[in-house]
C-alpha cells in the first residue's frame, strides 16, 4: 500500500462526494510523484478535505492538459502542451528567502514527501472569460511557509517562475516582463484554500499545468497562480507583478473573481465553462466568498481590484 494515512478517504466519500477516481487508483498515480519509496510511505498522508472541494463535476483531463495560458511556451492555448517537450521540470529546487527567520532552498522531493498531500477539486476561472473544474493534488502554501518561520515584516509574498529561454521558446519574445512574477497578501498566501499543486487527475503535474510545482488562488483570476515556481518571497511591500506591470488598468494586484467589475475590454458577468455550451453566471470570489470574503472586509473592491 502506497499510502497507509489515508483514514477519512472512504469508497462513501467516493460516491457521496463524487470523487473522480477510486482510492486505489488515485494512490497507484501518486507513484507518479515520487511516492513509492518506503520512506515516503511513512511521512506521507493523503487527505480528501470535505467542503473545500466542489462536487461539480471535474473538466476533462484532455482539456485541463491542452487548452492552457502559459506564455513561456508562447500564447496560443495549444503551444504549452505542444512546445513544453524539451522541459525539464526535474531536478528542481525552490528557494524560499526574504522577511523570515530560516530561509532555505528545498528541493521537489522533499516537498511531495514531507507534506500531507490533498486532493482538492477547484474552480479555475481565467480572466478572459473561460472556466474550468480541476483536480489538484497538493498542501496548503502556509505549510510550507511555516517552515521558514515569517517575521512580522512579512507582509506580502512574491513568487517568480523560472527562467529558461533555452526550454521555453516564449521567453525569447517580450509578450510580458521574464521571469513570470506574481503576488500575494500574507493573510491570503496563509488562508487555507491556497494550494500548491505538484499534480492533477491523481498523477504528476504535466509540464504545460506548471511542473513541478504551482500556485492555485482558486477564489482569484488564474494569472494569479504562478507556474514552475523557483522562488517565494516574503516582503515588506506589495511586489510588482508580471500582467499589472504590462497593463495595470486591465490586471490588478487583488485581481479576485468579480462579476461585477468588467475588465476594459470585457464584461466578466458570465463565463464558459470548457466542455459546455451556454454560458453560466460568474459567481463573486469564484463561488469561495463564505471563506473568503472576510478577508477583503471593508475595502473598497472596485478600486481595489
Ligand atoms: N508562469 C506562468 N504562469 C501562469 C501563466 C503564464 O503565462 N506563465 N498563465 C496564467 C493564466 S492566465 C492562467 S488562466 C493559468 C492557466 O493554468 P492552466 O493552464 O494550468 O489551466 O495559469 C497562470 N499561470
Ligand atoms: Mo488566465
Amino acid at each position: 500500500m502506497l499510502i497507509r494515512h489515508a483514514p477519512d478517504l472512504t469508497d462513501n466519500d467516493v460516491t457521496d462526494h463524487g470523487l473522480y477516481l477510486k482510492r486505489r487508483t488515485l494512490m497507484a498515480g501518486l507513484a507518479g510523484l515520487g511516492l513509492a519509496g518506503a520512506a515516503s510511505e511513512a511521512r506521507a498522508g493523503l487527505a480528501y478535505t470535505k467542503g473545500f472541494s466542489t462536487t461539480e463535476k471535474p473538466t476533462s483531463k484532455d482539456d485541463i492538459t491542452t487548452y492552457n495560458n502559459f506564455y513561456e511556451f508562447g500564447v496560443d492555448k495549444s503551444d504549452p502542451s505542444q512546445k513544453s517537450g524539451r522541459f525539464k521540470p526535474r531536478p528542481w529546487t525552490v528557494r524560499i528567502d526574504g522577511a523570515c527567520e530560516a530561509p532555505r532552498t528545498v528541493a521537489i522531493e522533499d516537498l511531495i514527501g514531507k507534506n500531507r498531500l490533498e486532493e482538492r477539486i477547484y474552480r479555475m476561472r481565467c480572466v478572459e472569460g473561460w472556466s474550468m473544474v480541476i483536480p489538484w493534488i497538493g498542501f496548503p502554501l502556509k505549510d510550507l511557509l511555516a517552515t521558514v518561520k515569517p517575521t512580522s515584516k512579512a507582509k506580502f509574498v512574491a513568487f517568480e517562475t523560472v527562467m529558461r529561454p533555452s526550454e521555453m521558446p516564449g521567453q525569447s519574445w517580450n509578450t510580458l516582463e521574464w521571469p513570470y512574477r506574481e503576488g500575494l497578501r500574507i493573510d491570503e498566501a496563509m488562508h487555507p484554500l491556497t494550494l500548491m499543486a505538484v499534480g492533477l487527475y491523481g498523477d504528476v503535474l504535466p509540464n504545460q499545468n506548471g511542473a513541478p510545482l504551482r500556485l492555485v488562488v482558486p477564489w482569484k483570476y488564474g494569472f494569479k497562480g504562478a507556474k514552475s515556481i523557483v522562488r517565494i518571497s516574503l516582503v515588506e511591500k506589495m511586489p510588482a507583478t508580471s500582467w499589472n506591470k504590462l497593463a495595470a488598468r486591465e490586471y490588478g494586484f487583488y485581481s479576485n473573481v468579480n462579476p461585477a467589475v468588467d475588465h476594459p475590454r470585457w464584461s466578466q458577468a458570465t463565463e464558459r465553462r470548457i466542455g459546455e455550451f451556454r454560458r453560466r453566471e460568474t459567481l463573486p470570489f469564484n463561488g469561495y466568498g463564505e471563506w473568503v470574503a472576510d478577508l477583503y472586509k471593508g475595502m473598497d473592491l472596485r478600486a481595489n481590484f
